[in-house]
């Protein structure tokens, strides 16, 4: 397993839209193991691969308090089954590190999606997961959560994030 170096925000590698996996071999496996290393490292409870550069849909989560419940959702699809609200949770990203902000969004969702054997899966995440397969869902379509918030307030943190990466 290898730790890998996570793009920040405004890399526009970030922007990319992922590409469907369509070969469920042991590359994919070692793509999802490296995935949940880097994850766990930075303290985090969801990724994306596109995050590490890597154009593919595939994206891991685990809220558990234990840190022991991977989970690796390969060609995540999320169907929408409510309105919007505030979830109550503050999201973070690691692309956008030091941001925190409540987003809107449906708090019951059903995500389809394949296992790292190719079988078709669904589940309805619960609470903080369906909010962490929604962010991470929209990042392999290049979308980010400062996405969301004004366009004055994504400037401040754009050039907040250019200028500590000098
Ligand atoms: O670690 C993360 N925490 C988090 C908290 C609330 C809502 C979403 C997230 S995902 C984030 C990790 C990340 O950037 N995934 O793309
Ligand atoms: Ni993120």
């Amino acid at each position: 397993m290898t730790i890998r170096k996570i793009l920040t925000f405004p890399d526009p590698a970030l922007r990319n839209v992922a590409k469907e996996v369509t070969e469920f071999n042991s590359e994919l496996e070692k793509l999802a193991d490296d995935l949940l290393e880097t994850m766990y490292e930075n303290n985090g409870i969801g990724l994306a691969a596109i995050q590490i550069g890597v154009l593919k849909r595939i994206i891991v989560a685990d809220v558990s308090e234990e840190k022991n419940e991977p989970h690796v959702f390969v060609n995540p699809k999320i169907k929408v089954l409510d309105e919007k609200k505030k979830g109550g949770y503050d999201e973070g990203c690691l692309s956008i590190p030091g941001f925190y902000e409540e987003v809107v969004r449906p708090l019951k969702v059903e995500i389809n999606f394949q296992n790292l054997e190719g079988e078709n899966k669904s589940l309805f995440p619960e609470g903080l997961l369906g909010i962490v397969v929604q962010h991470e869902a929209d990042h392999l379509d290049g979308k980010l959560m400062v996405d969301y918030i004004s366009s004055v307030k994504r400037q401040r943190i754009r050039s907040k994030l250019l200028k500590m990466k000098k």
